[in-house]
């Protein structure tokens, strides 16, 4: 069977061929760029969830295939949550990774280290063509940095410094990544009902 990944964006598209092939699924994987003429869905949604969902439907819809999507995001304590959803577009200009980071930065230059708690959020979702959906998300605990570190990863990577560990995720290679990460523990937790509705 096909699965259809509805992401533009390359750094997630690597970790989810890594995290689905290491499933066992035995699904072809196509990335949304297959499908060069079908328009990206607006994500209005309030919740992870709700743009992940909105992600997988338009593109299940479009295709007549299954389709997964994740909307994630970095969570920062001591700013109520945000970026969230709007982490991608933090500094105003969809996926500048390094804008986003930067402004991000900028605005807790003042946040010493006990109070730099924040977490990776992932939902990632299924969408059939005929409706049927499943939404699970993940997380991944740490403290941010001052200063980035490590060229692995992609987005908010360098500065985030998972709980238990000594080194940012951008220092992880990509398999103690997706070991941890909430993408990781989203798509796991969501291989089963790939299995049972598409396989
Ligand atoms: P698609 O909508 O096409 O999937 P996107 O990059 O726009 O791609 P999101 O709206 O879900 O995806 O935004 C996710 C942002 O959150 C991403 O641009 C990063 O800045 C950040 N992010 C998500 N997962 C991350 C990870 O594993 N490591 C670092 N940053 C991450
Ligand atoms: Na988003």
């Amino acid at each position: 069977t096909r699965l259809i990944l509805a992401t533009r964006n390359a750094g997630k598209v690597s970790e989810l061929r890594a995290i689905l092939s290491d499933a066992g699924l035995p699904h072809e994987l196509v990335g949304a760029d297959a499908y060069p003429e079908i328009p990206d869905v607006k994500e209005t949604g309030v919740t992870f969830a709700e743009n992940a969902l909105l992600k997988a439907h338009a593109l299940a819809r479009a295709t007549g295939l299954p389709a997964i999507a994740d909307d994630s995001g970095l969570c920062v304590d001591v700013l109520n949550g945000a970026p969230g959803i709007f982490s991608a577009r933090w500094a105003g200009r969809h996926g500048d990774d390094k804008a986003n980071l930067d402004l991000l930065l900028a605005q807790l230059s003042d946040i010493d280290a006990p109070h730099r708690g924040a977490h990776f959020a992932c939902a990632a979702a299924l969408a059939l063509p005929d409706g049927t959906e499943r939404v699970v998300e993940g997380r991944l605990p740490g403290t941010l940095r001052h200063t980035p570190s490590g060229t692995g990863g992609f987005g908010y990577d360098p500065i985030l410094q998972p709980e238990g560990d000594t080194r940012t995720c951008a220092e992880l290679t990509p398999a103690e990544k997706n070991a941890i990460s909430h993408r990781g523990h989203a798509f796991r937790a969501l291989v089963p009902f790939i299995r049972a509705l598409t396989t």
